[in-house]
């Protein structure tokens, strides 16, 4: 008998104890839908702190337009709370209602 399936032979125990690769949490930045919030914002908005091209923007504005939600990246913790940060902040001082949050990936 050989194989993980095997419980007491080395090549099973080396599987069983080798230590876990470690990858740190990423986080999914998701922009919200609302009803006033106008299109061109949102596309300056995903140009100007998620580094789209035009034509990107647009295509992400619109998906959530239609879908209600969208994920506009994925970023470690920090990276993903600055983003949160600078979109609120940028919609707030523009008085539009955007709405931008995180989710642990
Ligand atoms: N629904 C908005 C409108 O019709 C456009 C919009 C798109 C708003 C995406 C927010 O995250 C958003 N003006």
């Amino acid at each position: 008998m050989t194989g993980p399936e095997n419980g007491d032979d080395e090549t099973s125990i080396a599987l069983k104890t080798r230590a876990r690769t470690q990858r740190p949490p990423f986080y999914k930045v998701l922009l919200l839908n609302d009803d006033y919030t106008p299109m061109e914002f949102v596309v300056a908005v995903l140009e100007r702190f998620f580094g789209m091209s035009h034509a990107q923007a647009f295509e992400i504005m619109l998906t959530v337009h239609k879908k209600g939600v969208a994920v506009v990246g994925v970023f470690s913790h920090e990276v993903a709370e600055t983003k949160v940060g600078q979109v609120m902040d940028f919609a707030r001082r523009h008085q539009h209602p955007l709405q931008c949050t995180m989710e642990k990936e």
